[in-house]
Protein backbone atom coordinates (compact mmCIF):
# COMPACT_ATOMS: atom_id res chain seq x y z
CA UNK A 1 0.00 0.00 0.00
CA UNK A 2 2.90 2.12 -0.26
CA UNK A 3 4.17 3.70 -3.81
CA UNK A 4 7.93 3.91 -4.39
CA UNK A 5 8.07 7.07 -5.12
CA UNK A 6 5.09 9.60 -4.67
CA UNK A 7 5.41 11.00 -8.25
CA UNK A 8 2.34 13.01 -8.68
CA UNK A 9 2.85 16.71 -9.56
CA UNK A 10 3.70 18.90 -6.41
CA UNK A 11 1.28 21.87 -6.46
CA UNK A 12 0.38 24.25 -3.66
CA UNK A 13 -2.88 25.26 -4.25
CA UNK A 14 -4.08 25.86 -0.78
CA UNK A 15 -2.98 27.86 1.47
CA UNK A 16 -3.74 28.22 4.89
CA UNK A 17 -5.61 31.61 5.58
CA UNK A 18 -3.71 33.54 8.89
CA UNK A 19 -4.97 32.36 11.54
CA UNK A 20 -3.71 29.96 14.68
CA UNK A 21 -2.75 26.31 14.22
CA UNK A 22 -5.47 24.94 15.82
CA UNK A 23 -7.76 26.71 14.01
CA UNK A 24 -5.94 26.00 10.36
CA UNK A 25 -8.71 23.93 8.12
CA UNK A 26 -5.95 22.01 6.73
CA UNK A 27 -3.39 20.49 8.92
CA UNK A 28 -0.99 18.24 7.76
CA UNK A 29 0.63 15.07 9.90
CA UNK A 30 4.03 13.96 8.43
CA UNK A 31 4.21 10.37 9.29
CA UNK A 32 5.98 9.14 5.37
CA UNK A 33 9.15 6.96 5.92
CA UNK A 34 12.04 7.57 4.69
CA UNK A 35 12.95 3.86 4.18
CA UNK A 36 12.02 2.44 0.98
CA UNK A 37 11.35 -1.48 0.83
CA UNK A 38 11.92 -1.99 -2.73
CA UNK A 39 15.24 -3.43 -2.87
CA UNK A 40 14.08 -6.09 0.13
CA UNK A 41 10.54 -6.48 -2.12
CA UNK A 42 12.15 -7.16 -5.25
CA UNK A 43 14.86 -9.51 -3.63
CA UNK A 44 12.50 -11.61 -1.80
CA UNK A 45 9.66 -11.60 -4.75
CA UNK A 46 11.74 -12.00 -7.49
CA UNK A 47 15.10 -14.19 -6.15
CA UNK A 48 12.57 -16.90 -5.38
CA UNK A 49 10.22 -19.36 -7.26
CA UNK A 50 7.37 -18.68 -8.11
CA UNK A 51 7.96 -15.42 -8.77
CA UNK A 52 5.85 -12.55 -6.75
CA UNK A 53 5.93 -8.32 -6.75
CA UNK A 54 3.56 -6.28 -4.31
CA UNK A 55 1.21 -4.63 -6.47
CA UNK A 56 2.14 -1.15 -4.27
CA UNK A 57 5.00 -1.02 -7.49
CA UNK A 58 2.06 -0.21 -10.38
CA UNK A 59 1.74 3.09 -8.94
CA UNK A 60 4.22 5.74 -9.94
CA UNK A 61 3.05 8.43 -12.31
CA UNK A 62 2.06 6.15 -15.43
CA UNK A 63 0.75 3.92 -13.99
CA UNK A 64 -1.76 6.14 -11.32
CA UNK A 65 -3.20 7.13 -15.15
CA UNK A 66 -3.62 3.93 -16.64
CA UNK A 67 -5.27 2.96 -13.17
CA UNK A 68 -7.71 6.03 -13.23
CA UNK A 69 -8.24 5.38 -17.27
CA UNK A 70 -9.09 1.39 -16.23
CA UNK A 71 -11.21 2.88 -14.47
CA UNK A 72 -13.22 4.14 -17.32
CA UNK A 73 -12.96 1.54 -19.29
CA UNK A 74 -16.73 -0.60 -19.97
CA UNK A 75 -15.64 -3.79 -18.57
CA UNK A 76 -13.91 -2.38 -15.28
CA UNK A 77 -17.28 -2.28 -13.05
CA UNK A 78 -15.69 -2.07 -9.83
CA UNK A 79 -15.30 1.74 -9.28
CA UNK A 80 -18.87 2.90 -11.08
CA UNK A 81 -20.38 -0.05 -9.07
CA UNK A 82 -18.80 1.08 -6.16
CA UNK A 83 -19.33 5.19 -6.95
CA UNK A 84 -23.32 4.29 -7.55
CA UNK A 85 -23.71 2.67 -3.75
CA UNK A 86 -21.89 5.32 -2.57
CA UNK A 87 -23.89 8.34 -3.85
CA UNK A 88 -26.84 6.60 -3.16
CA UNK A 89 -26.54 5.33 0.32
CA UNK A 90 -24.11 8.11 1.29
CA UNK A 91 -27.06 9.91 3.69
CA UNK A 92 -27.93 6.23 5.19
CA UNK A 93 -24.25 5.59 6.12
CA UNK A 94 -23.73 8.99 7.81
CA UNK A 95 -27.12 8.94 9.84
CA UNK A 96 -25.88 5.25 11.11
CA UNK A 97 -22.37 6.18 11.71
CA UNK A 98 -22.69 10.13 12.79
CA UNK A 99 -19.08 10.65 12.81
CA UNK A 100 -17.61 13.84 14.20
CA UNK A 101 -14.34 12.94 11.97
CA UNK A 102 -14.42 10.56 8.91
CA UNK A 103 -10.45 8.89 8.36
CA UNK A 104 -10.16 7.54 5.17
CA UNK A 105 -7.45 4.92 4.34
CA UNK A 106 -5.41 5.57 1.04
CA UNK A 107 -7.88 8.66 0.22
CA UNK A 108 -6.05 9.57 -3.25
CA UNK A 109 -8.10 12.40 -4.91
CA UNK A 110 -11.00 11.55 -2.21
CA UNK A 111 -13.82 11.39 -4.86
CA UNK A 112 -15.28 8.58 -3.62
CA UNK A 113 -15.79 9.63 0.39
CA UNK A 114 -16.70 13.52 -1.04
CA UNK A 115 -20.66 11.61 -1.60
CA UNK A 116 -20.06 11.05 2.30
CA UNK A 117 -18.63 14.63 2.79
CA UNK A 118 -21.98 15.68 0.30
CA UNK A 119 -24.02 13.66 2.77
CA UNK A 120 -22.89 15.05 6.32
CA UNK A 121 -24.89 18.11 8.00
CA UNK A 122 -23.18 20.20 9.97
CA UNK A 123 -19.36 20.10 11.24
CA UNK A 124 -16.91 17.38 10.34
CA UNK A 125 -13.25 16.64 10.83
CA UNK A 126 -12.00 14.90 7.67
CA UNK A 127 -8.36 12.74 8.24
CA UNK A 128 -7.21 11.77 4.59
CA UNK A 129 -4.34 8.97 4.87
CA UNK A 130 -2.42 8.82 2.05
CA UNK A 131 1.33 8.17 0.94
CA UNK A 132 1.03 11.54 -1.38
CA UNK A 133 0.93 14.41 0.11
CA UNK A 134 0.59 16.73 -3.00
CA UNK A 135 -2.57 14.78 -4.37
CA UNK A 136 -4.06 14.83 -0.93
CA UNK A 137 -3.19 18.91 -0.91
CA UNK A 138 -5.06 19.05 -4.33
CA UNK A 139 -8.26 17.15 -3.06
CA UNK A 140 -8.21 19.40 0.48
CA UNK A 141 -8.13 22.42 -1.52
CA UNK A 142 -11.48 21.02 -3.75
CA UNK A 143 -13.23 20.24 -0.21
CA UNK A 144 -12.42 23.31 1.54
CA UNK A 145 -13.95 25.22 -1.08
CA UNK A 146 -17.11 23.09 -1.42
CA UNK A 147 -17.53 22.22 2.90
CA UNK A 148 -17.13 25.13 4.66
CA UNK A 149 -17.75 23.97 7.70
CA UNK A 150 -14.91 21.27 6.99
CA UNK A 151 -11.65 20.63 8.65
CA UNK A 152 -8.79 18.62 7.02
CA UNK A 153 -6.26 16.34 9.22
CA UNK A 154 -4.27 15.03 6.86
CA UNK A 155 -1.66 12.20 7.66
CA UNK A 156 0.99 11.46 5.22
CA UNK A 157 2.24 7.84 4.93
CA UNK A 158 1.20 4.21 4.81
CA UNK A 159 -1.45 2.79 6.67
CA UNK A 160 -1.13 -0.96 7.31
CA UNK A 161 -1.08 -0.54 10.82
CA UNK A 162 -3.72 2.32 11.39
CA UNK A 163 -3.28 2.05 14.98
CA UNK A 164 0.10 3.69 14.91
CA UNK A 165 -1.38 6.72 13.14
CA UNK A 166 -2.20 9.90 15.28
CA UNK A 167 -5.94 9.38 14.42
CA UNK A 168 -8.01 12.27 16.03
CA UNK A 169 -10.66 10.68 18.80
CA UNK A 170 -12.54 13.74 19.88
CA UNK A 171 -15.51 12.27 18.65
CA UNK A 172 -17.20 9.42 16.66
CA UNK A 173 -15.20 8.45 14.38
CA UNK A 174 -16.19 6.67 10.58
CA UNK A 175 -12.98 5.17 9.69
CA UNK A 176 -13.31 4.08 5.32
CA UNK A 177 -11.08 1.81 3.39
CA UNK A 178 -13.00 1.92 -0.38
CA UNK A 179 -12.06 0.99 -3.74
CA UNK A 180 -11.96 -2.96 -3.08
CA UNK A 181 -8.39 -1.56 -1.71
CA UNK A 182 -8.46 -4.14 0.36
CA UNK A 183 -9.15 -6.92 -2.14
CA UNK A 184 -4.95 -6.73 -3.00
CA UNK A 185 -3.96 -7.72 0.45
CA UNK A 186 -3.33 -11.25 1.50
CA UNK A 187 -5.64 -12.98 3.99
CA UNK A 188 -3.21 -12.69 6.81
CA UNK A 189 -2.34 -8.50 6.07
CA UNK A 190 -5.88 -7.96 5.56
CA UNK A 191 -6.64 -9.40 9.17
CA UNK A 192 -3.77 -7.41 9.96
CA UNK A 193 -5.30 -4.30 9.17
CA UNK A 194 -8.45 -4.59 10.46
CA UNK A 195 -7.26 -6.42 13.88
CA UNK A 196 -4.97 -3.31 14.29
CA UNK A 197 -8.04 -1.12 13.10
CA UNK A 198 -9.97 -2.81 15.23
CA UNK A 199 -8.05 -2.36 18.81
CA UNK A 200 -8.44 1.68 18.43
CA UNK A 201 -12.06 1.60 17.62
CA UNK A 202 -14.05 2.40 20.65
CA UNK A 203 -17.97 1.58 20.58
CA UNK A 204 -19.06 4.86 18.54
CA UNK A 205 -16.49 4.50 16.01
CA UNK A 206 -18.06 2.76 12.38
CA UNK A 207 -15.89 1.24 9.56
CA UNK A 208 -16.70 1.12 5.94
CA UNK A 209 -15.17 -1.84 3.75
CA UNK A 210 -15.77 -1.10 0.12
CA UNK A 211 -15.38 -4.98 -1.56
CA UNK A 212 -15.57 -6.42 -4.82
CA UNK A 213 -17.86 -9.16 -5.12
CA UNK A 214 -17.15 -12.84 -6.22
CA UNK A 215 -19.27 -13.32 -9.85
CA UNK A 216 -19.53 -15.07 -13.22
CA UNK A 217 -16.15 -15.44 -14.43
CA UNK A 218 -16.41 -14.39 -17.79
CA UNK A 219 -17.50 -10.83 -15.90
CA UNK A 220 -14.32 -10.75 -14.11
CA UNK A 221 -11.65 -11.99 -16.78
CA UNK A 222 -13.02 -9.17 -18.98
CA UNK A 223 -12.20 -6.48 -16.33
CA UNK A 224 -9.13 -7.74 -16.06
CA UNK A 225 -8.12 -8.22 -19.65
CA UNK A 226 -10.05 -5.14 -21.08
CA UNK A 227 -10.24 -4.46 -25.18
CA UNK A 228 -8.49 -1.50 -25.00
CA UNK A 229 -5.27 -2.97 -23.29
CA UNK A 230 -5.31 -0.78 -20.74
CA UNK A 231 -4.66 -3.33 -17.86
CA UNK A 232 -2.14 -4.49 -20.01
CA UNK A 233 0.07 -1.35 -20.34
CA UNK A 234 -0.71 -0.97 -16.69
CA UNK A 235 0.81 -4.61 -15.88
CA UNK A 236 3.76 -4.26 -17.81
CA UNK A 237 4.68 -0.82 -16.51
CA UNK A 238 5.42 -2.00 -13.39
CA UNK A 239 8.90 -3.13 -15.28
CA UNK A 240 9.46 0.22 -16.73
CA UNK A 241 9.54 1.00 -12.49
CA UNK A 242 11.73 -1.58 -11.80
CA UNK A 243 13.93 -0.79 -14.43
CA UNK A 244 14.07 3.00 -13.37
CA UNK A 245 14.65 2.40 -9.62
CA UNK A 246 16.48 -0.57 -9.72
CA UNK A 247 18.96 0.47 -13.15
CA UNK A 248 17.74 -2.96 -14.62
CA UNK A 249 16.94 -4.00 -18.15
CA UNK A 250 13.51 -5.48 -18.46
CA UNK A 251 12.32 -5.41 -22.05
CA UNK A 252 8.97 -5.52 -21.98
CA UNK A 253 8.65 -7.32 -25.46
CA UNK A 254 9.72 -10.34 -23.69
CA UNK A 255 6.28 -10.72 -21.62
CA UNK A 256 2.71 -10.96 -21.83
CA UNK A 257 -0.43 -9.56 -19.97
CA UNK A 258 -2.26 -12.43 -17.94
CA UNK A 259 -4.89 -12.45 -15.80
CA UNK A 260 -7.68 -15.03 -14.72
CA UNK A 261 -10.14 -14.97 -11.83
CA UNK A 262 -9.44 -18.66 -9.63
CA UNK A 263 -12.61 -19.74 -8.72
CA UNK A 264 -11.02 -22.00 -6.46
CA UNK A 265 -9.03 -19.37 -4.21
CA UNK A 266 -11.59 -16.54 -5.30
CA UNK A 267 -9.48 -14.13 -6.42
CA UNK A 268 -7.80 -12.52 -9.52
CA UNK A 269 -4.41 -13.06 -10.05
CA UNK A 270 -2.11 -10.59 -12.59
CA UNK A 271 0.91 -11.90 -13.76
CA UNK A 272 3.37 -11.01 -16.11
CA UNK A 273 4.47 -14.33 -18.44
CA UNK A 274 7.52 -14.53 -20.22
CA UNK A 275 7.93 -15.04 -23.27
CA UNK A 276 10.46 -17.19 -23.81
CA UNK A 277 13.86 -18.04 -21.79
CA UNK A 278 15.95 -15.19 -20.84
CA UNK A 279 18.01 -13.32 -17.97
CA UNK A 280 17.11 -9.80 -16.23
CA UNK A 281 19.64 -7.50 -14.41
CA UNK A 282 19.13 -5.30 -11.62
CA UNK A 283 21.93 -3.82 -10.37
CA UNK A 284 20.15 -1.95 -7.78
CA UNK A 285 18.71 -4.86 -6.21
CA UNK A 286 22.21 -6.76 -7.23
CA UNK A 287 20.09 -9.56 -8.79
CA UNK A 288 20.13 -11.18 -11.19
CA UNK A 289 16.79 -13.06 -12.41
CA UNK A 290 15.98 -16.16 -14.64
CA UNK A 291 13.17 -16.21 -16.51
CA UNK A 292 12.03 -19.80 -18.04
CA UNK A 293 9.79 -19.64 -21.27
CA UNK A 294 6.47 -19.60 -20.19
CA UNK A 295 7.32 -18.42 -16.55
CA UNK A 296 5.22 -15.92 -14.79
CA UNK A 297 5.92 -13.09 -12.23
CA UNK A 298 2.79 -12.58 -10.14
CA UNK A 299 2.01 -8.88 -10.17
CA UNK A 300 -0.96 -8.63 -8.16
CA UNK A 301 -3.77 -10.65 -5.99
CA UNK A 302 -7.19 -9.08 -6.11
CA UNK A 303 -9.40 -10.84 -4.13
CA UNK A 304 -13.19 -11.27 -4.19
CA UNK A 305 -15.53 -11.69 -1.53
CA UNK A 306 -18.80 -13.63 -0.79
CA UNK A 307 -21.05 -12.56 1.77
CA UNK A 308 -20.12 -15.49 3.72
CA UNK A 309 -16.43 -14.77 3.37
CA UNK A 310 -16.87 -11.09 4.42
CA UNK A 311 -18.65 -11.79 7.40
CA UNK A 312 -15.31 -14.42 8.44
CA UNK A 313 -13.05 -11.53 7.71
CA UNK A 314 -14.62 -9.20 9.79
CA UNK A 315 -15.20 -11.88 12.64
CA UNK A 316 -11.52 -13.03 12.00
CA UNK A 317 -11.14 -8.79 13.51
CA UNK A 318 -13.59 -9.07 16.06
CA UNK A 319 -15.85 -6.95 13.90
CA UNK A 320 -19.53 -7.41 12.79
CA UNK A 321 -21.14 -5.98 10.21
CA UNK A 322 -24.33 -3.67 10.88
CA UNK A 323 -25.33 -2.76 7.14
CA UNK A 324 -24.87 -4.35 4.12
CA UNK A 325 -25.11 -2.22 0.68
CA UNK A 326 -25.11 -4.34 -2.37
CA UNK A 327 -26.83 -3.59 -5.86
CA UNK A 328 -29.37 -5.82 -7.18
CA UNK A 329 -26.72 -7.86 -9.18
CA UNK A 330 -24.88 -8.13 -5.98
CA UNK A 331 -21.51 -7.11 -7.89
CA UNK A 332 -19.86 -5.28 -5.37
CA UNK A 333 -20.59 -4.06 -1.46
CA UNK A 334 -20.12 -1.69 1.48
CA UNK A 335 -20.25 -2.99 5.04
CA UNK A 336 -20.95 -0.48 7.70
CA UNK A 337 -19.19 -2.75 10.95
CA UNK A 338 -18.78 -1.93 14.24
CA UNK A 339 -15.96 -3.34 16.62
CA UNK A 340 -17.36 -6.31 18.44
CA UNK A 341 -17.74 -5.54 21.91
CA UNK A 342 -15.55 -7.66 24.61
CA UNK A 343 -13.16 -8.78 22.34
CA UNK A 344 -9.62 -8.48 23.35
CA UNK A 345 -6.20 -9.43 20.94
C1 LIG B 1 -6.70 -0.85 -6.84
N1 LIG B 1 -7.28 -2.19 -6.98
C2 LIG B 1 -8.47 -2.33 -6.12
C3 LIG B 1 -7.52 -2.61 -8.37
C4 LIG B 1 -8.14 -4.02 -8.42
O1 LIG B 1 -9.10 -4.20 -9.14
O2 LIG B 1 -7.66 -4.90 -7.70
C5 LIG B 1 -6.23 -2.58 -9.18
C6 LIG B 1 -6.39 -3.11 -10.57
N2 LIG B 1 -5.66 -4.03 -11.13
C7 LIG B 1 -6.04 -4.26 -12.37
N3 LIG B 1 -7.07 -3.47 -12.62
C8 LIG B 1 -7.29 -2.73 -11.52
Amino acid sequence: MRLPVCFRPVARMYQSPKQTAEAAPYRVHDRSQPTDTLVEDVRAGLGTSPKRLPAKYFYDETGSRLFEAICATPEYYPTRTEDALLRMHAAEIMDLAGPAILVEFGSGSAEKSEHLLAAQDGELVYVPVDVCEPVIEIAAHRLLGRFPALRVEAIVGEYERPGDLPLPDSGARLFALIGSTIGNLAEAEAVDFLVSLRRRMGPADRFLLGVDRVKPTAVLNAAYNDAAGLTAAFNLNVLDVLNRELAGDFRKQEFEHLAFFDEHKEQVEMHLRALRKHRVHLPGAELVVDFDAGETLRTEISRKFTRASLTRLLAAAGMRALRHFTPENEYFSLVLAAAESGHNG
